[in-house]
């Protein structure tokens, strides 16, 4: 089954679906056994993979082996267009909605393009919106652009529908990697409630209860990175997936 597809259908057929997020750069082949392990064991619907520092060569390498460890389907997440593996199931095709900045507009794009058609690997369009979680975050600085605060929810939502109508198959909500807050849940409840594609959440999320509230404000994925890599119990972690769907 195509990846979308599997995506949509978890949208289709639970409250609010999981996504563990692997950087892929950071950690030792032991760990990162360990770390799929957890996941593998703690209901997560797929796993997306990358970051925004990653060097090519342990990208390859990591993603062949994230791959051999799951059954679960593996999306790249990809911080640039060097992050492009054949041994993916798809790849986010993100678009920097809430930046000015061309290169994550379709700068990124325009390069990648040819070696993902060579490769004949599944893109999912995504609208990504970074928003202000109240610490400076990675995307913002590498991307070198700044998150839209989060008190403005009406020009979170003008972006979020420019994103829908760009063709965008989903929204993504991005607070960045270990931020302090993650997205409140108005922005959520206001957005689900205009938009037809669902919305992913991501950035500071390591409870059951905020993954529940996230949850019951509309969200149709979550993404957990940071509570994961911290070596998270497969308790701990299955606890955040079952409160999504309660
Ligand atoms: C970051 O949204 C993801 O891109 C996940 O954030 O690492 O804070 O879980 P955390």
């Amino acid at each position: 089954m195509q990846t979308t597809k599997y995506l949509y259908e978890i949208c289709k057929n639970k409250k609010c679906g999981a996504l563990a997020l692997i950087d892929p750069d950071t950690k030792n082949d032991l760990i990162l056994t360990d770390l799929i392990d957890n996941i593998n064991k703690s209901s997560f619907d797929a796993i997306l993979v990358g970051g925004s520092l990653i060097n090519d060569d342990n990208f390859d390498k990591r993603m062949k082996l994230i791959k051999s460890l799951t059954e679960l389907p593996v999306i790249i997440f990809p911080g640039s267009s060097k992050q492009i593996s054949s041994d993916a199931n798809a790849l986010l095709f993100l678009s920097l909605l809430s930046g000015r900045n061309p290169r994550y507009l379709i700068g990124e794009h325009v390069e990648s393009a040819p070696i993902i058609y060579s490769l004949n690997l599944e893109t999912i369009p995504t609208g990504y919106i970074l928003l202000d979680g109240g610490s400076k975050t990675s995307v913002e600085i590498v991307s070198n652009t700044l998150p839209l605060p989060m008190d403005r929810v009406d020009i979170i939502l003008a972006h979020a529908l420019a994103g829908q109508y760009l063709g965008n198959k989903f929204i993504f909500l991005e607070c960045g990697s270990g931020s302090l807050n993650h997205v409140s849940t108005e922005i959520i409840s206001k957005l689900s409630s205009k938009l037809s594609i669902p919305i992913i959440v991501g950035g500071g999320i390591d409870n059951p209860q905020s993954a529940k509230l996230i949850s019951d404000a509309g969200a149709d994925f979550i993404v957990v990175g940071t509570y994961i890599e911290n070596g998270a119990s497969i308790k701990e972690l299955s606890s955040i997936t079952d409160s999504l769907n309660v």
